[in-house]
Order: structure tokens, then sequence, then C-alpha cells
């Protein structure tokens, strides 16, 4: 009988199936009400009582061996493949993993940030959980400001004086409170604000902000700046003009337009038909940021600057909805490469 064991285990190990109608022959032939493994269990009453026990443990090996087998082979038509174990083959190849592609908005980060590079700019960064003082007070923002309502920001329930940063403003504020001037650096990084997701609006995204300290800076130098700064990103073939604005932080403070790259100007959807599209906001250090931070506001001026990447990758790419940029949907991602 332990020969015949040995046997019907040979047959169990090689047996193949390609359908599930082949597994269910086998269930019925080796596991079944009159199936193989009964018909050896059935044999423990002709086994000496000395024997017993060894023979029960071998029926038992052999009951369990043809229940996994079964399990196996079910696995591998169900999941519309056909194995057996002693068919792989070790040597062959594995399958490659498709190569990966960088996101379109660290594409276009890393191209904003090495434009400014080229100017002299350093990189800075600082923390996304933040205190009320770099993100608010030293900013000129005053308490009653709508942008620190529970319904703009969100705060972390531990310590009423923490937020996710809005802005990475903060990095700026923590760099001038080094006191090393000149000072000459561009933030990038993700920020948070409490908006509801739709195909314009998200609660976080991406920006680069840029700072320059030092005396006698001026509001030309802050023009001349931006200008390089929109011709190496979008080339040579459209209008710039600056409209006046308002930002705590800055005094005077302007918006950047550019001539819509879409119609050229004429007026379409992406340029809401206005002729142009709004591409950062900027203007001069406001004196009180200065103070704050114990810069001499007497000596010392400055401009400063901020651009949302997703809005710039948006029209650079005509992405249509912000949401995709967060989905990970690899159709969506594979479409952009360094050299767009
Ligand atoms: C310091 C001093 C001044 C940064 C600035 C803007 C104008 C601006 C927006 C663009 C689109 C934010 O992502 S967005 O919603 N930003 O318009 N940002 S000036 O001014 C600073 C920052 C730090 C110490």
């Amino acid at each position: 009988m332990v020969q015949k064991i040995e046997e019907y285990k040979n047959e169990i190990k090689n047996f193949v199936a390609q359908k599930s109608e082949e597994v269910e022959n086998f269930r019925i032939k080796y596991l079944g009400s009159k199936g193989l493994v009964k018909e050896v269990m059935a044999e423990m009453k002709n086994v000496a009582a000395d024997k017993k026990r060894e023979f029960g443990q071998l029926l038992n090996e052999f009951k369990i061996y043809t229940e996994a087998k079964y399990e196996e082979l079910k696995a591998a038509t169900t999941n519309g493949q056909v194995t057996t174990t002693n068919e792989i083959d070790l040597s062959l190849p594995g399958d490659p993993l498709p190569l990966g592609s960088r996101h379109p908005i660290s594409l276009v980060r890393n191209q904003i940030v090495s434009i400014f590079q080229r100017l002299g700019f350093a990189v800075a960064e600082g923390p996304e959980i933040e205190d009320d003082w770099h993100n608010f007070t030293a900013l000129n923002l005053p308490e009653n400001h709508p942008a620190r309502d529970m319904q703009d920001t969100f705060y972390i329930s531990q310590n009423p004086d923490w937020l996710l940063r809005t802005h990475t403003s903060s990095v700026q504020v923590r760099e001038m409170e080094k006191g090393i001037l000149p000072l000459r650096i561009i933030c990038p990084g993700r920020v948070y604000r409490n908006e509801t997701i739709s195909a314009r609006a998200h609660c976080f995204f991406h920006q680069v902000e840029g700072l320059y300290i030092a005396e006698n800076v001026s509001f030309a130098d802050l023009k001349q700046t931006l200008y390089f700064f929109v011709k190496e990103m979008f080339g040579e073939n459209f209008k710039v003009r600056f409209r006046p604005s308002y930002f705590p932080f800055t005094e005077p403070s302007a918006e950047m337009d550019i001539s819509c790259l879409i119609c050229g100007g004429k007026g379409c959807n992406v340029c809401k038909h206005t002729g142009w599209v709004e591409i950062l906001g900027c203007g001069m250090v406001h004196p009180n940021l200065l103070d704050n931070c114990g810069i001499d506001s007497n000596k010392y001026t400055g401009f400063a600057f901020g651009m949302g990447i997703e809005r710039i990758t948006m029209l650079k790419y005509q992405i249509k909805d912000l949401r995709l940029f967060s989905e990970n949907d690899v159709r969506f991602l594979k479409q952009f490469t360094s050299a767009m």
C-alpha cells in the first residue's frame, strides 16, 4: 500500500488542468466520496495494530498533499493561467518593468527652479506644518484676515497655533529671520488650503515663491527678473503686462499676465475671451515684513513673487482638470517627458 500511495502521489504531482472541468475531474477522482483518498483511507482497517500509527500519518500526509494540489489547480485556472509546479522554467528572463516618467508638476518645478538658479537664486525649503507666526502674523496678515479662517486653512487639532502652510512664504520668513543678507531665494513646495475639490481647485497644490532682499532693490529689478523668467519658460511669441493688485505682504503689488498662448490674444475658452492669462503675483516686500524679521527697512528693500505650479503646468500642456495631477492615472502621467 505504501508503494501504491507513492505512485498516486507521483500521478497527482504531474496532473495538468487546462480548464475548470478538468480541475473538477481531479476533485472527483482523488477527493470525491468514491475517490482515491477515501479508498486508501479504507485500507486502515487491514493494517496491523502496531503499524496503525505510522500508516495513519502517511495517509494524513497523502490527503493534505492531494488537497493542496487541488487548491493550486483551482487558483491557476481561475487566474486564467495554467501551471504545474514542475513546468516553471526558472532560467527564463523576468517580465521587464516599464520605465517610469517624472510627474508633470516635478518637471515644471525643476524647469522653474533651473531658470531662477541661472539668475543666482538659491533654493530654500521649510516645514509643511507651520506656526501662526511664520504663516500669517509675520507676513502682515492681520488677525481678522479671511485666510486665517477655519474655512480656508487646515489647523492641527493638537495645538491651535499649528496649521498646514497655506503658502511657501513661511519659508521666506524663516530665511529672513536668519539675518544673512543679501538674500536671493526661491521656495518651491506643497501648500494646503481648505477648498472643495473641483477641476479648478484642490485642497493641496504646489507653489514657487521668490524673494530678493538687498540694498537698492527696485521694482525695475523685479520686472526684469520676471521678463527673463517668462521668456525662458514660454518662449518669445507673446506680450506681457503688469496689472496693479493687492497682497498684504507686498506694497506696491502687481499681477503679471501674458497674452494667451492658445489663441494668440484673440480670445478663447482658456483666456476666458480676454486674450490674457494670469501667470503670477508679485510686488515690493512690505517694510513691516522686514521689520518683523529684524531687517532694517531703511537700509534694505526687496521684491517677492509667487506662482502656482499647477497653473503654469496647465497652461504649458493645456490640461483642463486640476484633479488629474493627484489621481496618479498612469495613462495621464506617462505622457510627460523631460524633453517636452
Ligand atoms: C515674503 C514677502 C513677500 C510672495 C508673493 C504672490 C505675490 C502671489 C499667489 C500666486 C498664485 C499665490 O499660488 S498662488 O495662489 N502668490 O500672488 N506671492 S507676492 O510674497 C512674499 C512672500 C514672502 C517674506
